[in-house]
Protein backbone atom coordinates (compact mmCIF):
# COMPACT_ATOMS: atom_id res chain seq x y z
CA UNK A 1 0.00 0.00 0.00
CA UNK A 2 1.35 3.30 -0.99
CA UNK A 3 1.76 6.22 1.72
CA UNK A 4 1.83 9.92 0.50
CA UNK A 5 3.62 12.98 1.30
CA UNK A 6 2.20 15.26 3.82
CA UNK A 7 5.52 17.63 4.19
CA UNK A 8 9.08 17.24 2.97
CA UNK A 9 11.89 18.77 3.18
CA UNK A 10 14.53 19.84 0.24
CA UNK A 11 17.54 20.49 0.92
CA UNK A 12 20.37 20.30 -2.53
CA UNK A 13 23.08 21.80 -3.57
CA UNK A 14 22.44 20.16 -6.87
CA UNK A 15 19.51 22.40 -7.92
CA UNK A 16 18.63 20.21 -11.09
CA UNK A 17 14.87 19.50 -11.24
CA UNK A 18 14.41 20.62 -7.90
CA UNK A 19 11.59 23.26 -9.20
CA UNK A 20 10.13 19.97 -10.86
CA UNK A 21 9.64 18.54 -7.55
CA UNK A 22 8.58 21.20 -5.33
CA UNK A 23 6.00 22.00 -8.20
CA UNK A 24 4.61 17.79 -8.10
CA UNK A 25 4.79 17.70 -4.03
CA UNK A 26 2.76 20.89 -3.88
CA UNK A 27 0.13 19.83 -6.57
CA UNK A 28 0.22 17.02 -4.46
CA UNK A 29 -0.73 18.95 -1.16
CA UNK A 30 2.95 18.17 0.45
CA UNK A 31 3.93 20.95 2.56
CA UNK A 32 7.49 22.24 1.38
CA UNK A 33 9.94 22.95 3.61
CA UNK A 34 13.53 23.61 2.74
CA UNK A 35 17.13 25.63 3.72
CA UNK A 36 18.23 28.94 2.47
CA UNK A 37 19.25 28.78 -1.41
CA UNK A 38 17.15 25.77 -1.73
CA UNK A 39 14.55 27.88 -0.50
CA UNK A 40 15.37 30.81 -2.32
CA UNK A 41 15.07 28.95 -5.93
CA UNK A 42 11.46 27.05 -5.00
CA UNK A 43 9.69 30.71 -4.24
CA UNK A 44 11.47 32.31 -7.40
CA UNK A 45 9.74 29.45 -9.39
CA UNK A 46 6.78 30.66 -7.53
CA UNK A 47 6.37 28.28 -5.08
CA UNK A 48 5.01 28.61 -1.02
CA UNK A 49 7.90 27.40 0.79
CA UNK A 50 8.71 27.37 4.88
CA UNK A 51 12.26 28.38 5.65
CA UNK A 52 13.43 25.24 7.95
CA UNK A 53 14.50 28.01 10.61
CA UNK A 54 10.79 29.36 11.05
CA UNK A 55 9.48 25.72 10.90
CA UNK A 56 12.43 24.86 13.62
CA UNK A 57 11.91 28.33 15.72
CA UNK A 58 15.48 28.11 15.57
CA UNK A 59 17.85 29.73 13.12
CA UNK A 60 20.14 29.18 10.66
CA UNK A 61 23.98 30.02 12.65
CA UNK A 62 27.24 29.11 12.38
CA UNK A 63 27.71 30.62 8.38
CA UNK A 64 25.05 27.54 7.62
CA UNK A 65 27.27 24.78 9.15
CA UNK A 66 24.19 24.20 11.42
CA UNK A 67 21.10 24.51 9.53
CA UNK A 68 18.98 21.38 9.68
CA UNK A 69 20.99 19.34 12.41
CA UNK A 70 18.22 19.98 15.18
CA UNK A 71 15.42 17.82 17.48
CA UNK A 72 12.34 19.54 15.07
CA UNK A 73 13.96 17.80 11.69
CA UNK A 74 15.63 14.70 12.82
CA UNK A 75 12.65 14.11 15.20
CA UNK A 76 10.60 14.65 12.31
CA UNK A 77 12.58 12.28 10.36
CA UNK A 78 13.35 9.36 12.64
CA UNK A 79 9.76 9.41 14.73
CA UNK A 80 8.18 5.71 14.05
CA UNK A 81 4.85 5.86 12.68
CA UNK A 82 3.69 2.86 14.54
CA UNK A 83 5.08 3.39 17.59
CA UNK A 84 2.47 4.94 20.14
CA UNK A 85 5.52 6.38 22.55
CA UNK A 86 6.93 8.23 19.47
CA UNK A 87 3.77 9.64 18.20
CA UNK A 88 3.67 11.01 22.03
CA UNK A 89 7.14 12.18 22.34
CA UNK A 90 6.87 14.28 19.27
CA UNK A 91 3.58 15.81 20.02
CA UNK A 92 5.09 16.58 24.07
CA UNK A 93 8.21 18.44 21.54
CA UNK A 94 5.73 19.83 18.88
CA UNK A 95 7.93 17.72 16.56
CA UNK A 96 6.12 17.66 13.14
CA UNK A 97 6.62 14.31 10.41
CA UNK A 98 8.85 14.51 7.80
CA UNK A 99 7.64 12.20 5.17
CA UNK A 100 10.26 12.99 2.10
CA UNK A 101 13.99 14.62 2.46
CA UNK A 102 15.18 15.57 -0.51
CA UNK A 103 19.44 16.23 -0.08
CA UNK A 104 22.37 16.30 -2.34
CA UNK A 105 25.35 16.74 -0.53
CA UNK A 106 28.02 19.77 -0.77
CA UNK A 107 30.37 19.32 -4.33
CA UNK A 108 33.39 17.77 -2.39
CA UNK A 109 34.70 16.17 -5.18
CA UNK A 110 33.73 19.52 -7.02
CA UNK A 111 35.85 21.83 -4.93
CA UNK A 112 39.07 19.59 -4.56
CA UNK A 113 39.23 18.88 -8.47
CA UNK A 114 38.50 22.82 -9.12
CA UNK A 115 42.01 23.26 -7.32
CA UNK A 116 40.26 25.28 -4.06
CA UNK A 117 42.21 25.83 -1.19
CA UNK A 118 42.44 23.39 2.05
CA UNK A 119 39.87 25.66 4.01
CA UNK A 120 37.31 25.71 1.04
CA UNK A 121 37.60 21.95 0.80
CA UNK A 122 36.64 21.39 4.41
CA UNK A 123 34.10 24.05 4.32
CA UNK A 124 32.44 22.20 1.38
CA UNK A 125 31.97 18.54 3.84
CA UNK A 126 28.41 18.56 4.45
CA UNK A 127 27.67 17.34 7.87
CA UNK A 128 23.89 18.23 8.35
CA UNK A 129 23.15 16.37 4.86
CA UNK A 130 24.49 13.33 5.49
CA UNK A 131 22.69 13.34 8.61
CA UNK A 132 19.31 13.56 7.06
CA UNK A 133 20.47 11.25 4.49
CA UNK A 134 20.89 8.56 6.52
CA UNK A 135 18.19 9.38 9.31
CA UNK A 136 15.74 9.17 6.77
CA UNK A 137 16.90 6.14 5.00
CA UNK A 138 17.14 4.08 8.51
CA UNK A 139 13.43 5.21 8.44
CA UNK A 140 12.10 4.20 4.97
CA UNK A 141 9.28 2.38 6.76
CA UNK A 142 7.94 5.77 6.83
CA UNK A 143 9.82 8.14 5.18
CA UNK A 144 11.33 8.98 1.30
CA UNK A 145 14.98 10.07 0.73
CA UNK A 146 15.46 11.34 -2.47
CA UNK A 147 19.90 12.06 -3.05
CA UNK A 148 19.81 12.10 -7.04
CA UNK A 149 18.06 14.31 -9.32
CA UNK A 150 17.78 11.17 -11.37
CA UNK A 151 14.98 9.72 -8.92
CA UNK A 152 12.93 12.56 -9.04
CA UNK A 153 10.96 11.73 -12.40
CA UNK A 154 9.71 8.07 -10.95
CA UNK A 155 8.75 9.85 -7.47
CA UNK A 156 6.81 12.33 -9.18
CA UNK A 157 5.00 8.94 -10.87
CA UNK A 158 4.65 7.78 -7.41
CA UNK A 159 3.09 10.74 -6.33
CA UNK A 160 0.41 10.45 -9.08
CA UNK A 161 -0.33 6.98 -8.33
CA UNK A 162 -1.21 7.95 -4.58
CA UNK A 163 2.34 7.53 -2.97
CA UNK A 164 5.41 5.44 -2.33
CA UNK A 165 5.97 1.61 -2.09
CA UNK A 166 7.46 -0.14 0.94
CA UNK A 167 9.76 -1.15 -1.57
CA UNK A 168 10.78 1.93 -3.18
CA UNK A 169 11.30 3.43 -0.21
CA UNK A 170 14.07 0.83 0.70
CA UNK A 171 15.88 0.92 -2.68
CA UNK A 172 15.83 4.94 -2.03
CA UNK A 173 17.27 4.09 1.42
CA UNK A 174 19.83 1.74 -0.54
CA UNK A 175 20.93 4.07 -2.59
CA UNK A 176 20.96 7.02 0.39
CA UNK A 177 23.81 4.35 2.00
CA UNK A 178 25.70 4.46 -1.27
CA UNK A 179 26.03 7.87 -1.43
CA UNK A 180 27.19 8.64 2.09
CA UNK A 181 29.50 6.26 2.00
CA UNK A 182 30.81 7.09 -1.29
CA UNK A 183 30.80 10.37 0.54
CA UNK A 184 33.17 9.43 3.30
CA UNK A 185 35.55 7.23 1.34
CA UNK A 186 36.15 10.28 -1.09
CA UNK A 187 36.73 12.62 1.77
CA UNK A 188 39.20 9.73 3.70
CA UNK A 189 41.03 9.77 0.74
CA UNK A 190 41.31 13.40 0.65
CA UNK A 191 42.85 13.75 3.53
CA UNK A 192 45.09 10.78 3.42
CA UNK A 193 46.59 12.61 0.34
CA UNK A 194 46.86 16.04 1.97
CA UNK A 195 49.13 14.07 4.67
CA UNK A 196 51.19 12.58 2.02
CA UNK A 197 49.98 8.94 2.04
CA UNK A 198 48.72 6.95 -1.26
CA UNK A 199 47.58 4.21 0.42
CA UNK A 200 45.18 5.11 3.36
CA UNK A 201 44.97 2.81 6.29
CA UNK A 202 41.58 1.60 5.23
CA UNK A 203 40.23 1.49 1.38
CA UNK A 204 36.89 1.49 0.63
CA UNK A 205 35.82 0.39 -2.85
CA UNK A 206 32.79 2.60 -3.81
CA UNK A 207 32.21 5.20 -6.55
CA UNK A 208 29.37 5.78 -8.09
CA UNK A 209 27.83 2.85 -10.21
CA UNK A 210 27.47 4.25 -13.93
CA UNK A 211 24.97 2.05 -16.04
CA UNK A 212 24.73 -1.76 -15.24
CA UNK A 213 26.72 -4.10 -18.04
CA UNK A 214 25.08 -6.25 -20.07
CA UNK A 215 27.52 -8.48 -18.50
CA UNK A 216 30.42 -9.45 -17.05
CA UNK A 217 33.92 -10.82 -19.11
CA UNK A 218 30.98 -13.71 -19.84
CA UNK A 219 27.12 -14.06 -19.83
CA UNK A 220 27.14 -15.56 -16.80
CA UNK A 221 28.87 -13.14 -14.79
CA UNK A 222 27.74 -9.39 -13.59
CA UNK A 223 29.34 -6.44 -14.26
CA UNK A 224 28.97 -2.79 -13.60
CA UNK A 225 31.36 0.66 -14.58
CA UNK A 226 32.36 2.15 -10.85
CA UNK A 227 33.11 5.95 -11.49
CA UNK A 228 35.43 6.80 -8.07
CA UNK A 229 34.45 10.75 -8.73
CA UNK A 230 37.61 11.80 -9.93
CA UNK A 231 36.43 12.35 -13.64
CA UNK A 232 40.56 11.24 -14.74
CA UNK A 233 40.45 12.01 -18.38
CA UNK A 234 39.88 8.68 -19.81
CA UNK A 235 36.64 6.41 -19.24
CA UNK A 236 35.65 7.99 -16.52
CA UNK A 237 35.08 11.15 -18.30
CA UNK A 238 34.37 9.70 -22.25
CA UNK A 239 31.01 10.68 -23.20
CA UNK A 240 29.99 8.00 -26.22
CA UNK A 241 28.36 9.85 -29.28
CA UNK A 242 27.44 6.26 -30.85
CA UNK A 243 27.46 2.65 -31.18
CA UNK A 244 26.21 0.11 -29.24
CA UNK A 245 26.15 -0.31 -25.15
CA UNK A 246 30.00 -0.49 -23.73
CA UNK A 247 30.66 -4.26 -22.54
CA UNK A 248 32.84 -4.64 -19.61
CA UNK A 249 35.48 -6.20 -22.60
CA UNK A 250 35.10 -2.96 -24.17
CA UNK A 251 35.64 -0.97 -21.25
CA UNK A 252 38.34 -2.87 -20.16
CA UNK A 253 40.14 -2.86 -23.42
CA UNK A 254 39.62 0.84 -24.34
CA UNK A 255 41.06 1.68 -20.92
CA UNK A 256 43.99 -0.38 -22.30
CA UNK A 257 44.50 1.32 -25.26
CA UNK A 258 43.54 4.90 -24.49
CA UNK A 259 46.38 4.42 -21.35
CA UNK A 260 48.89 3.22 -23.61
CA UNK A 261 48.61 6.20 -26.40
CA UNK A 262 48.25 8.67 -23.93
CA UNK A 263 52.28 7.80 -23.32
CA UNK A 264 53.06 9.48 -26.76
CA UNK A 265 53.49 13.05 -27.42
CA UNK A 266 53.54 12.79 -31.47
CA UNK A 267 50.50 11.55 -33.84
CA UNK A 268 49.73 7.89 -32.78
CA UNK A 269 47.52 4.84 -32.85
CA UNK A 270 47.07 2.30 -30.06
CA UNK A 271 44.98 -1.11 -31.48
CA UNK A 272 44.04 -3.47 -28.51
CA UNK A 273 42.23 -6.61 -28.57
CA UNK A 274 41.94 -9.04 -25.52
CA UNK A 275 43.79 -6.42 -22.80
CA UNK A 276 47.01 -6.25 -25.39
CA UNK A 277 48.35 -3.74 -27.68
CA UNK A 278 48.39 -5.58 -31.23
CA UNK A 279 49.81 -2.71 -32.99
CA UNK A 280 50.96 0.68 -31.88
CA UNK A 281 52.38 3.69 -33.85
CA UNK A 282 53.69 7.11 -33.81
CA UNK A 283 53.49 9.04 -36.82
CA UNK A 284 53.95 12.66 -38.59
CA UNK A 285 49.81 12.36 -38.93
CA UNK A 286 47.03 9.95 -36.83
CA UNK A 287 46.28 8.66 -40.18
CA UNK A 288 50.12 7.77 -41.17
CA UNK A 289 50.26 6.29 -37.65
CA UNK A 290 47.35 4.33 -38.37
CA UNK A 291 48.55 2.92 -41.65
CA UNK A 292 51.63 1.71 -39.28
CA UNK A 293 49.83 0.45 -36.45
CA UNK A 294 47.83 -1.70 -38.97
CA UNK A 295 50.69 -3.63 -40.52
CA UNK A 296 52.31 -4.96 -37.37
CA UNK A 297 49.17 -7.85 -36.71
CA UNK A 298 46.67 -6.91 -39.30
CA UNK A 299 44.52 -10.24 -38.39
CA UNK A 300 44.57 -9.77 -34.52
CA UNK A 301 43.09 -5.97 -35.47
CA UNK A 302 40.03 -7.43 -36.69
CA UNK A 303 36.98 -6.23 -33.98
CA UNK A 304 39.83 -4.51 -32.17
CA UNK A 305 39.50 -1.16 -30.22
CA UNK A 306 41.17 1.92 -31.09
CA UNK A 307 42.96 4.78 -29.21
CA UNK A 308 44.17 7.89 -31.09
CA UNK A 309 46.04 10.52 -29.32
CA UNK A 310 44.53 13.65 -31.25
CA UNK A 311 41.24 14.91 -32.43
CA UNK A 312 39.99 12.48 -34.79
CA UNK A 313 40.48 13.45 -38.38
CA UNK A 314 37.85 12.26 -41.18
CA UNK A 315 40.80 10.38 -42.89
CA UNK A 316 42.13 8.57 -40.30
CA UNK A 317 38.63 7.86 -39.45
CA UNK A 318 37.62 6.86 -42.80
CA UNK A 319 40.63 4.15 -42.65
CA UNK A 320 40.10 2.65 -39.67
CA UNK A 321 36.19 1.95 -40.28
CA UNK A 322 37.54 0.53 -43.48
CA UNK A 323 38.09 -2.48 -41.42
CA UNK A 324 35.93 -4.28 -38.48
CA UNK A 325 36.60 -1.99 -35.16
CA UNK A 326 34.83 -2.35 -31.93
CA UNK A 327 35.43 0.96 -29.79
CA UNK A 328 37.02 3.90 -30.65
CA UNK A 329 38.29 5.92 -28.18
CA UNK A 330 39.56 9.95 -28.87
CA UNK A 331 39.95 12.73 -27.15
CA UNK A 332 37.66 14.60 -29.74
CA UNK A 333 36.88 14.43 -33.06
CA UNK A 334 36.24 16.99 -36.25
CA UNK A 335 32.77 17.18 -37.75
CA UNK A 336 33.82 15.39 -40.80
CA UNK A 337 35.39 12.56 -38.89
CA UNK A 338 32.09 11.86 -36.78
CA UNK A 339 29.73 12.10 -40.20
CA UNK A 340 32.67 9.34 -41.70
CA UNK A 341 31.52 7.24 -38.64
CA UNK A 342 27.73 7.65 -38.01
CA UNK A 343 27.56 5.48 -41.52
CA UNK A 344 28.94 2.27 -39.09
CA UNK A 345 26.32 2.40 -36.55
CA UNK A 346 27.20 -0.13 -34.54
CA UNK A 347 30.39 1.07 -34.00
CA UNK A 348 31.15 2.69 -30.47
CA UNK A 349 33.11 5.96 -30.73
CA UNK A 350 34.26 7.51 -27.08
CA UNK A 351 35.32 11.04 -26.92
CA UNK A 352 36.93 11.79 -23.46
CA UNK A 353 37.78 15.40 -23.94
CA UNK A 354 41.20 15.25 -23.02
CA UNK A 355 44.28 12.38 -21.90
CA UNK A 356 44.70 11.11 -19.34
CA UNK A 357 48.32 11.82 -17.95
CA UNK A 358 50.86 8.68 -17.64
CA UNK A 359 52.61 10.34 -14.99
CA UNK A 360 49.70 11.30 -12.67
CA UNK A 361 49.88 9.34 -8.99
CA UNK A 362 47.18 7.07 -8.56
CA UNK A 363 45.92 3.51 -6.90
CA UNK A 364 45.74 0.18 -8.80
CA UNK A 365 43.47 -2.09 -7.37
CA UNK A 366 42.96 -6.16 -8.13
CA UNK A 367 41.00 -8.14 -6.07
CA UNK A 368 42.29 -11.27 -4.18
CA UNK A 369 40.77 -13.98 -2.36
CA UNK A 370 39.07 -12.48 1.08
CA UNK A 371 40.47 -8.74 -0.18
CA UNK A 372 42.65 -6.73 -2.47
CA UNK A 373 46.10 -5.63 -3.55
CA UNK A 374 46.43 -2.23 -3.76
CA UNK A 375 49.82 -0.23 -5.32
CA UNK A 376 50.94 3.07 -6.76
CA UNK A 377 49.83 3.03 -10.52
CA UNK A 378 53.24 2.65 -12.68
CA UNK A 379 53.83 6.08 -13.30
CA UNK A 380 57.25 5.26 -14.19
CA UNK A 381 58.33 6.90 -17.59
CA UNK A 382 62.27 5.70 -18.79
CA UNK A 383 63.45 8.62 -20.41
CA UNK A 384 67.40 8.66 -22.49
CA UNK A 385 69.24 10.29 -19.59
CA UNK A 386 68.27 6.91 -17.55
CA UNK A 387 69.54 4.65 -20.06
CA UNK A 388 72.85 2.78 -19.52
CA UNK A 389 74.93 1.61 -22.98
CA UNK A 390 76.29 -1.66 -21.86
CA UNK A 391 77.80 -3.40 -25.00
CA UNK A 392 80.54 -2.28 -27.09
CA UNK A 393 78.18 -0.82 -29.69
CA UNK A 394 76.12 2.39 -28.64
CA UNK A 395 72.55 2.71 -30.70
CA UNK A 396 71.88 5.16 -33.43
CA UNK A 397 70.00 8.19 -33.20
CA UNK A 398 67.03 6.20 -35.04
CA UNK A 399 67.63 3.10 -33.07
CA UNK A 400 67.34 5.20 -29.53
CA UNK A 401 64.40 6.53 -30.51
CA UNK A 402 62.67 3.16 -31.39
CA UNK A 403 64.20 1.62 -27.91
CA UNK A 404 62.39 4.55 -26.29
CA UNK A 405 59.49 4.08 -28.00
CA UNK A 406 59.23 0.07 -27.86
CA UNK A 407 60.16 0.24 -24.14
CA UNK A 408 56.76 2.46 -23.66
CA UNK A 409 55.16 -0.05 -25.32
CA UNK A 410 56.43 -2.68 -23.05
CA UNK A 411 54.71 -1.45 -19.92
CA UNK A 412 51.59 -2.16 -21.76
CA UNK A 413 51.68 -5.18 -22.75
CA UNK A 414 50.95 -8.04 -20.41
CA UNK A 415 53.92 -10.12 -19.15
CA UNK A 416 56.24 -11.49 -20.40
CA UNK A 417 56.44 -8.70 -23.02
CA UNK A 418 58.46 -8.85 -25.74
CA UNK A 419 58.19 -5.84 -28.13
CA UNK A 420 59.98 -5.46 -32.16
CA UNK A 421 59.73 -1.92 -33.19
CA UNK A 422 61.39 0.31 -36.19
CA UNK A 423 60.77 3.69 -37.15
CA UNK A 424 58.08 4.33 -34.65
CA UNK A 425 55.97 1.49 -35.13
CA UNK A 426 55.64 -1.96 -33.49
CA UNK A 427 56.66 -4.85 -36.03
CA UNK A 428 55.75 -7.37 -33.56
CA UNK A 429 54.63 -8.14 -30.05
CA UNK A 430 54.99 -11.07 -27.84
CA UNK A 431 52.24 -11.12 -24.74
CA UNK A 432 51.08 -12.78 -21.57
CA UNK A 433 53.70 -16.06 -22.22
CA UNK A 434 54.74 -17.84 -19.00
CA UNK A 435 58.65 -17.97 -20.82
CA UNK A 436 59.95 -14.50 -21.99
CA UNK A 437 62.19 -17.11 -24.85
CA UNK A 438 57.96 -18.23 -25.95
CA UNK A 439 57.14 -14.15 -25.94
CA UNK A 440 60.21 -13.48 -28.28
CA UNK A 441 59.13 -16.04 -30.51
CA UNK A 442 55.43 -15.48 -31.13
CA UNK A 443 56.17 -12.03 -31.89
CA UNK A 444 58.79 -12.79 -34.75
CA UNK A 445 56.10 -15.70 -35.88
CA UNK A 446 53.01 -13.00 -35.81
CA UNK A 447 55.49 -10.63 -37.95
CA UNK A 448 56.52 -12.96 -40.29
CA UNK A 449 53.04 -13.92 -40.86
CA UNK A 450 52.17 -10.13 -41.26
CA UNK A 451 54.88 -9.36 -43.80
CA UNK A 452 53.84 -12.68 -45.25
CA UNK A 453 50.17 -11.25 -45.75
CA UNK A 454 51.55 -7.92 -47.28
CA UNK A 455 53.74 -9.73 -49.83
CA UNK A 456 56.63 -8.04 -48.12
CA UNK A 457 60.21 -9.89 -48.58
CA UNK A 458 61.64 -9.88 -45.41
CA UNK A 459 60.07 -10.56 -41.63
CA UNK A 460 59.23 -7.11 -40.34
CA UNK A 461 61.38 -7.36 -37.28
CA UNK A 462 64.58 -7.64 -39.72
CA UNK A 463 66.81 -4.51 -38.45
CA UNK A 464 64.28 -3.71 -35.83
CA UNK A 465 64.78 -3.07 -31.96
CA UNK A 466 63.77 -5.47 -29.37
CA UNK A 467 62.06 -4.46 -25.54
CA UNK A 468 61.40 -6.28 -22.70
CA UNK A 469 59.66 -5.68 -19.78
CA UNK A 470 61.81 -7.35 -17.41
CA UNK A 471 65.67 -8.58 -17.61
CA UNK A 472 66.71 -11.83 -20.01
CA UNK A 473 67.16 -14.65 -17.40
CA UNK A 474 69.53 -15.97 -19.28
CA UNK A 475 71.27 -15.60 -22.81
CA UNK A 476 68.51 -17.37 -24.70
CA UNK A 477 66.18 -14.69 -24.70
CA UNK A 478 68.46 -12.40 -26.22
CA UNK A 479 69.66 -15.06 -28.48
CA UNK A 480 66.14 -15.59 -30.25
CA UNK A 481 65.19 -11.57 -30.35
CA UNK A 482 68.72 -11.48 -32.17
CA UNK A 483 67.44 -14.59 -34.43
CA UNK A 484 64.57 -12.72 -35.22
CA UNK A 485 66.62 -9.81 -36.86
CA UNK A 486 66.68 -7.44 -33.72
CA UNK A 487 69.91 -4.83 -34.14
CA UNK A 488 69.28 -2.90 -30.77
CA UNK A 489 67.90 -3.87 -27.34
CA UNK A 490 66.17 -2.06 -24.52
CA UNK A 491 65.43 -3.97 -21.33
CA UNK A 492 65.80 -3.55 -17.18
CA UNK A 493 68.83 -5.52 -16.84
CA UNK A 494 69.45 -6.83 -12.92
CA UNK A 495 70.19 -10.57 -13.77
CA UNK A 496 72.56 -12.52 -12.00
CA UNK A 497 73.43 -13.58 -15.56
CA UNK A 498 73.43 -10.08 -17.14
CA UNK A 499 77.22 -10.66 -18.30
CA UNK A 500 76.65 -13.60 -20.37
CA UNK A 501 73.30 -11.49 -21.74
CA UNK A 502 76.01 -8.59 -22.57
CA UNK A 503 78.78 -10.86 -23.96
CA UNK A 504 75.72 -12.85 -26.44
CA UNK A 505 74.78 -9.25 -27.35
CA UNK A 506 78.53 -8.25 -28.02
CA UNK A 507 79.07 -11.36 -29.75
CA UNK A 508 75.97 -10.40 -32.18
CA UNK A 509 77.26 -6.92 -33.10
CA UNK A 510 74.24 -5.57 -31.58
CA UNK A 511 73.98 -2.80 -29.60
CA UNK A 512 72.19 -3.08 -25.74
CA UNK A 513 70.54 -0.27 -23.32
CA UNK A 514 69.90 -1.11 -19.56
CA UNK A 515 66.53 1.20 -18.24
CA UNK A 516 67.11 0.36 -14.48
CA UNK A 517 63.55 0.58 -14.23
CA UNK A 518 61.01 -2.78 -15.13
CA UNK A 519 57.63 -2.93 -16.59
CA UNK A 520 55.80 -5.84 -14.62
CA UNK A 521 52.47 -5.56 -15.76
CA UNK A 522 49.97 -9.15 -14.97
O1 LIG B 1 26.71 22.86 6.71
S1 LIG B 1 25.97 21.68 6.86
O2 LIG B 1 26.75 20.51 7.11
N1 LIG B 1 24.92 21.79 8.09
C1 LIG B 1 23.61 21.58 8.00
O3 LIG B 1 22.94 21.63 9.03
C2 LIG B 1 23.02 21.31 6.70
N2 LIG B 1 21.75 21.06 6.36
C3 LIG B 1 21.70 20.89 5.01
N3 LIG B 1 25.13 21.42 5.52
C4 LIG B 1 23.79 21.25 5.53
N4 LIG B 1 22.94 21.01 4.50
C5 LIG B 1 23.35 20.94 3.08
O4 LIG B 1 23.12 22.22 2.52
C6 LIG B 1 22.59 20.02 2.19
O5 LIG B 1 23.14 18.71 2.18
C7 LIG B 1 22.69 20.65 0.82
O6 LIG B 1 23.82 20.17 0.10
C8 LIG B 1 22.92 22.13 1.12
C9 LIG B 1 21.75 22.95 0.66
O7 LIG B 1 21.92 24.27 1.07
P1 LIG B 1 21.05 25.45 0.42
O8 LIG B 1 19.61 25.02 0.42
O9 LIG B 1 21.29 26.64 1.29
O10 LIG B 1 21.55 25.68 -0.98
Amino acid sequence: NRIPVRRALLSVSDKAGLIELGRALAAHGTELLSTGGSARALREAGLTVKDVSEHTGFPEILDGRVKTLVPQVHGGILGRRDLASHQEQMAQHNIAPIDLVCVNLYPFAATVASGAGVEDCIENIDIGGPAMVRASAKNHDHVVILTSPDQYAGLISALEAGGTLHAERRAYAAAAYAHTAAYDSMISRWFAQQAGDLLPQTLTLSGTRGDLLRYGENPHQQAAFYRDGSMRPGLASARQVQGKALSYNNLNDTDAAFEAVAEFSAPSVVIVKHANPCGVASAATLEDAWVAALRCDPVSAFGGIVAVNRTLDAATAKRISAIFTEVIVAPDAEPEALEVLAAKKNLRLLLTGGLPDPKAEGLAVKTVAGGFLAQSRDAGHVTEADLKVVTKRAPTEAEMRDLLFAFRVAKHVKSNAVIYAKDGATVGIGAGQMSRVDSARIAARKSADAAEAAGEQEPLTTGSVAASDAFFPFADGLESVVAAGAVAVIQPGGSIRDQDVIDAADKAGIAMVFTGMRHFRH
